[in-house]
């Protein structure tokens, strides 16, 4: 069977999309959800060919949609020749595997969607072991469930049919993979504790660069460490952690990471999967969180960050707003911010204008030496 997004030998296939959203009470912005689903069906190599929106008060139990408004997503599919429905929305296997039924072609959901995204970026070997993890441990779940349905549908005697068998084989099998997988990555962590400790012992502080994706941490990155890691304007353009020792004065250095973004409703099973590299988040002395304030919905994403911040047991760290991206609106200066203290709480730049970059040197430079003083 054809997998997501697969690439032969002579051609890229590019895969017509058509995207659903389903607005329900609980949903506050409807408007803003729909926008985000767009730009993350645009992160995967596929055309969106059209978006749906309908209105439901809860998911049907069976199509997630109405059974009319399924019938409708079969013609359009026909219609337009469509590879892929996403639903921007988590189903669960059962709707999912009715839906491909109702609709004769692929579905995927939201959590399905942005597990693709990061297989499409994953570059290095432990974004792909961490990657892969998620997907099977995704799978699985899947099955499991998916087996789990069908033995109470069917009950009864003498039913146990070779579908079965071949079910929970693939379990088995998935499951003896996810386990060798989380061993190879109990020893990324391992490392990653080691060099840690070392950090620690040589009292460097550790500046996490944090943020909702597509907000400009490498770009900062970037310019503040003379580094060349990847920038792009696409969501989730990294997946790794990298660490830079950044000199801030003749005596004072600290080391600056630059790490994946967030997105509202990351998957659980990513979060698991990617802790390795959310550990560095979680143990870094003081945060930077990134927030692009030319976009219009930055305060909502911000709290979406907040939030993921608070699962990662990284929301005790302090914390330093930088707003980006002032270019983008008008009357807005480089400046850095206090509180009431006294004590830098956020900066004003642009990460592509090098005054800024300097007058957030300075704020950094300001926020590692009270560090120090603090620690002495
Ligand atoms: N105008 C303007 N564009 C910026 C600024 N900072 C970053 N960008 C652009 O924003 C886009 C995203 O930048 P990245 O640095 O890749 O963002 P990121 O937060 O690392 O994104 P992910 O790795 O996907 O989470 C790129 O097109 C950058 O050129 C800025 O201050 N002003
Ligand atoms: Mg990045």
């Amino acid at each position: 069977m054809k997998t997501p997004f697969q690439i032969d030998n002579t051609k890229v296939e590019i895969e017509q999309i058509l995207l659903v959203c389903v607005d329900f009470p609980h949903i506050p912005d409807f408007d803003i959800a729909v926008a985000e689903a767009v730009e993350l069906v645009k992160a995967v190599d596929g055309h969106l060919r059209q978006t749906v929106t309908c209105k439901r008060n809860q998911p049907h139990s069976a199509l997630f949609v109405g059974t009319g408004k399924a019938e409708e997503l079969a013609e359009m599919v026909a219609t337009h020749k469509i590879d892929l429905v996403v639903f921007n929305h988590e189903l669960t296997p059962t709707q999912e595997r009715n839906l491909e039924k109702v609709l004769q072609c692929r579905v995927l959901d939201r959590v399905g969607l942005i597990l693709a995204i990061f297989a499409q970026r994953a570059q290095t070997p432990e974004a792909k072991l961490q990657v892969e993890t998620a997907q099977l441990t995704h799978l699985s779940a899947r099955l499991i469930r998916g087996y789990g349905h069908l033995q109470s549908q069917r009950g009864g005697i003498g039913l146990k049919g070779p579908g079965e068998t071949q079910l929970e084989l693939d379990r088995r099998l998935i499951g003896q993979k996810i386990a060798r997988l989380n061993k190879r990555l109990s020893e990324v962590k391992k490392n990653r504790a080691v060099q840690r400790q070392n950090r620690q012992r040589n009292k460097m502080p550790v500046f996490a660069l944090v943020g909702y994706t597509n907000v400009g941490k490498s770009t900062l990155f970037n310019a503040l460490t003379k580094s060349e890691v990847l920038v792009k304007n696409q969501l989730f353009a990294t997946l790794d952690t990298t660490a830079r020792r950044l000199w801030l004065s003749p005596d004072t250095s600290i080391i600056l990471t630059d790490t994946v973004g967030f997105v509202r409703d990351l998957p659980h099973s990513l979060i698991d999967a990617f802790s390795a590299t959310l550990e560095e988040t979680a143990n870094a002395d003081i945060l930077l969180h990134i927030i692009d304030i030319s976009d219009k919905n930055y305060e909502e994403k911000a709290d979406k960050v907040e939030q993921t911040l608070h699962e990662i047991g990284a929301i005790d760290i302090p914390k330093i707003k930088i707003f980006n991206k002032i270019d983008q609106i008008s009357n807005t200066k480089a400046e850095i911010l206090r509180n009431n203290n006294g004590l830098i709480s956020a900066v004003r730049i642009s990460a592509i204008e090098p005054q800024s970059i300097e007058l957030l040197r300075q704020a950094l430079c300001f926020v590692a030496n009270e560090l120090k003083g603090q620690t002495q």
